[in-house]
C-alpha cells in the first residue's frame, strides 16, 4: 500500500441507496455534492450494494472467501475472522459470527484442503480451523514463518493456492530507512509448501497487494506506484524475475534463489524503465501499467472473471481493485511473440471506500473489502464490504484492444453506428512511458501524438481496426474513442479510453504502409510549459521591483511523510515576496499559494488530472489559485516571486500533486501594512 492519503472530501460518487451505511458520521456532509453522471450510468450496468455492518464491528475487510450456502467468511486488518449469514441479500441486516481473532493484520482467505483455511499473517502462514465442531477456530497451526523487523509496512498478502498445491505468498518491503528488506525474502513472492518449506519465486517486488494464478496456469500481481516505481502496474511472475524495487535483491545471494541480479547492479538509472529494461537482463517488463492519478493511485487485488459470463460480458478478463481511488478497473490480456501485455480500462467507481480485496459470490458476484485507515481513500466510510452486481444490461463498452503491426483493433460490446465509427476524428492515440528511478513515482515522460491514418469497421460492426503512426514498443498507448456512438440509441462508450501496454508489435498484414517520414514526424515536443514563466508561476523578479530579492524571503522546504517544513509563512499585505521552494523530500512536491480556505478545494481539483498533469505542474485553473512553483524534483528548487495578496488574511498553501494536500497543507499569514 502506500503512505499517500487521499483528501476524502474529493467525490466522484454515489447513487443515495450507497449512503445506507456511514460508518463514519462525520464524514456524511461530504457527500453533499450530487453524483458525477459517470457513476450514475454506471449504476445502471453494475449495481453497489454495501453490507449492513453492526455499529460495534469494525470490517477493515482483508479478505474474502465465499462459502457454500450464501455465506462468506472474511478477516479484518484487525486480526479477526466473521463468518456472514445473508451477505447476497440487498435488504436484511447480515449475520456475523465471530470465528477466530487475535491474528496479525490477515491480509486473505482460503480454504485449506485438510480442514480449515490458510490465512497469511504478518509473520507467519497459518493454517486456522475448527476441530471440535463448535462454530469457532481453536487450531492456530504455524506453516511457515515469515520473518519481519517491525517496520509498518512489511505486509503479507494471500495465501494463493499454486497449481501444484503448494501456497505462494508475497511480502512487502518496509517503509524508507537505509533497507526496505531488513529481514529475508521481504520484496519477494515465494511458494510454500504445505510441510512448511519455503521456496523464492521472484524478486523487485514492493508493495504487492494482490496478485492471481489464472485459469491458463499464468501468474500475475499488481504494484503500487512508489520509490522504484513510476507508476502502478500488473506484471507476469515467472521464477528469476526482478521486478524493479532493489530492496530485496539484498537476499538474491542465500540459497534456493533463482534471481540473478544483485543489489550493486541497480543504480538510479533516471531513465524510461523499458529502456533500463533492455540492458538489464532480469528485470521484468510490466504487463500492463496502469497510469497513476488516472486508474487508481494504489491498486490492489486481482481477480480474473471466472463466472462465464454471471458478472457480465467480460469473462476471461482481470478485475483489479484500488485503494486510494475506491474504484475498480478491468484488464483485457493477449500475448504477442511470447509476452503478456494488453489493455486497462476504468470499470467502475464510485465505491464507499478504498478497496484491497476482491472475492466472487457463488452466484457470480463480486464482493469488494474495504479500508481506509492509515492511508485515505475516496468515499464516506472508513471500512466495509460491498456486493457488486451485474443488473443484466450490457454496457457498450471497449471490450478488447489487440495489438497489429500498424495500430490496434478495439472491439465493443455491442456494435457501433458505423457513421461515426468511421470518422477518424472519432479516435485519438498517444504513447508515453515512465521514468525507472530511486524517486517515489514518475510523471508520465516522452509523451507524443500516434496520427490515426486509417479507420475500417468490421462488417458485424463490433470491432474497428486503426492503423497509426509512431507506435513505440514498450511504451503505453492511450487510445481514445470518444467520437464513437452505438449502433443502438448512439449512446457514447461508458468509459472511452483504453491504455495499451505494447510490449511487442506483432508481425502480420498492414492496412496501411509505412510512412517513411514518421520517424522525423515522431518527436516529442519538449514540455516547456512545465518551467515556463507565467502570471501564476512567476520565476522572475519583475521589472519594477528594486532588485531581486524583493521586500522579504521566504524558504519553504519539504520533509518525508509529505510535510512542508513550515506550515505557517507571513508577509504584510502587498510586499513584494521572493519564495524560494527547496524539495530535500525523496517524492515530487510543489507549492501553491490559494485563496483563504481554499487549499482543500484546490487539492481535490488536482486528484482530477489525468495525463495532462504534469505538464501543468498538477496546478488546477483556478481562480482559487494565486500563485504556484513548478512540480519539483526531489532535490531541486524553484523560485517565484510575487505581491502579496492586498487584503490581509490567512491564505492557504498546499502541494498539489495528486493525493498529498490533504496532509501538506499551511497557511501565509497575510498581515495589515
Ligand atoms: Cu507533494
Amino acid at each position: 500500500m502506500k503512505r499517500f492519503f487521499l483528501p476524502t472530501l474529493f467525490l466522484a460518487t454515489a447513487a443515495s441507496s450507497a449512503f445506507a451505511q456511514v460508518n463514519n458520521p462525520s464524514s456524511a456532509e461530504r457527500f453533499a455534492k450530487p453524483s458525477s453522471e459517470l457513476v450514475v450510468r454506471e449504476n445502471k450496468y453494475y449495481a453497489r450494494t454495501p453490507l449492513v455492518v453492526p455499529d460495534d464491528i469494525v470490517l477493515e475487510t482483508s479478505g474474502i472467501l465465499a462459502l457454500p450456502g450464501k455465506k462468506l467468511i472474511v478477516t479484518t486488518r484487525r486480526g479477526e475472522v466473521w463468518i456472514i449469514e445473508g451477505a447476497y441479500d440487498a435488504t436484511a441486516k447480515p449475520k456475523f459470527t465471530l470465528w477466530a481473532s487475535g491474528l496479525h493484520e490477515p491480509l486473505g482467505i482460503i480454504p485449506a484442503p485438510k480442514g480449515g483455511y490458510y490465512i497469511a499473517q504478518r509473520e507467519e502462514l497459518t493454517r486456522v480451523a475448527d476441530m471440535d465442531g463448535d462454530g469457532h477456530a481453536d487450531l492456530f497451526e504455524t506453516i511457515c514463518k515469515l520473518p519481519i523487523s517491525g517496520a509498518y509496512h512489511e505486509y503479507a498478502f494471500g495465501p494463493v493456492m499454486a497449481p501444484n498445491g503448494n501456497l505462494r505468498v508475497t511480502l512487502n518491503v518496509a517503509f524508507g530507512g537505509a533497507t526496505q528488506a531488513p529481514a529475508p525474502w521481504r520484496g519477494w513472492i515465494v511458494e510454500i509448501t504445505p510441510d512448511g518449506q519455503l521456496i523464492p519465486i521472484a524478486a523487485g517486488l514492493r508493495s504487492p497487494c494482490g496478485f492471481t494464478v489464472t485459469a491458463g496456469g499464468v501468474w500475475f500481481y499488481a504494484e503500487n506506484q512508489g520509490e522504484w516505481a513510476g507508476s502502478g502496474r500488473i506484471t507476469e511472475i515467472e521464477p528469476g524475475d526482478f521486478m524493479g524495487h532493489p530492496a530485496g535483491l539484498a537476499w538474491s545471494k542465500l540459497a534456493g534463489s533463482t534471481v540473478k541480479l544483485r543489489p550493486e547492479d541497480i543504480q538510479d538509472f533516471e531513465k524510461p524503465y523499458v529502456d533500463v529494461a533492455k540492458t538489464l537482463p532480469g528485470l521484468k517488463l510490466p504487463t500492463v501499467w496502469f497510469p497513476h492519478a488516472v486508474l487508481g493511485i494504489s491498486n490492489s487485488d486481482i481477480k480474473e472473471d471466472t463466472t462465464g459470463g454471471k458478472f457480465g460480458p467480460f469473462a476471461g478478463q482481470l478485475f483489479v481493485g484500488d485503494q486510494g481511488q475506491s474504484k475498480i478497473m478491468r484488464v483485457a490480456l493477449e500475448k504477442i511473440k511470447g509476452t503478456w501485455q494488453g489493455a486497462v480500462l476504468p470499470f467502475r467507481e464510485g465505491f464507499d471506500c478504498g478497496i484491497i480485496r476482491l472475492g466472487w459470490g457463488e452466484d457470480g458476484s463480486l464482493f469488494a473489502g474495504e479500508t481506509a485507515r492509515g492511508w485515505g481513500s475516496v468515499g464516506p466510510s472508513q471500512q466495509g464490504l460491498e456486493r457488486l452486481t451485474w443488473t443484466g444490461e450490457t454496457p457498450f463498452e471497449i471490450k478488447e484492444v489487440h495489438a497489429q503491426p500498424d495500430g490496434f483493433v478495439l472491439t465493443f460490446t455491442s456494435p457501433v453506428d458505423r457513421a461515426t465509427a468511421e470518422k477518424l476524428e472519432s479516435y485519438s492515440i498517444a504513447g508515453f512511458t515512465y521514468l525507472y528511478h530511486k524517486t517515489y513515482g514518475s510523471a508520465p515522460v516522452k509523451r507524443i501524438g500516434c496520427p490515426v491514418r486509417k479507420v475500417i469497421v468490421a462488417p458485424d460492426g463490433l470491432s474497428v481496426r486503426l492503423a497509426s503512426g509512431c507506435l513505440r514498443e514498450g511504451y503505453i498507448h492511450e487510445i481514445k474513442a470518444a467520437g464513437v456512438r452505438s449502433a443502438n440509441g448512439s449512446e457514447t462508450l461508458v468509459h472511452p479510453t483504453a491504455y495499451y501496454t505494447l510490449n511487442q508489435i506483432p508481425g502480420g498484414d498492414r492496412i496501411m504502409p509505412a510512412d517513411p517520414k514518421d520517424a522525423e514526424l515522431c518527436v516529442a515536443p519538449v514540455p516547456a510549459a512545465a518551467n515556463a514563466s507565467t502570471k501564476k508561476h512567476p520565476n522572475k523578479a519583475p521589472a519594477d521591483w528594486t532588485g531581486d530579492d524583493g521586500d522579504v524571503t521566504l524558504l519553504l522546504g519539504t520533509q518525508p511523510g509529505l510535510k512542508f517544513d513550515k506550515t505557517e509563512l507571513t508577509a504584510k499585505a502587498g510586499s513584494h515576496v521572493r519564495l524560494v521552494f527547496q524539495n530535500g523530500d525523496d517524492m515530487l512536491h510543489n507549492f501553491v499559494l490559494c485563496a483563504p480556505g481554499k487549499g482543500q478545494t484546490v487539492g481535490a481539483a488536482a486528484l482530477l488530472f489525468g495525463l495532462d498533469g504534469a505538464e501543468k505542474n498538477y496546478v488546477p485553473d483556478s481562480a482559487d489559485v494565486l500563485f504556484h512553483t513548478a512540480l519539483t524534483q526531489p532535490g531541486t528548487s524553484d523560485t517565484i516571486f510575487f505581491s502579496a495578496p492586498a487584503t490581509p488574511g490567512d491564505y492557504d498553501f498546499i502541494c498539489s500533486f495528486p493525493g498529498h494536500a490533504a496532509l501538506m497543507k499551511g497557511v501565509l499569514h497575510v498581515t495589515a501594512k
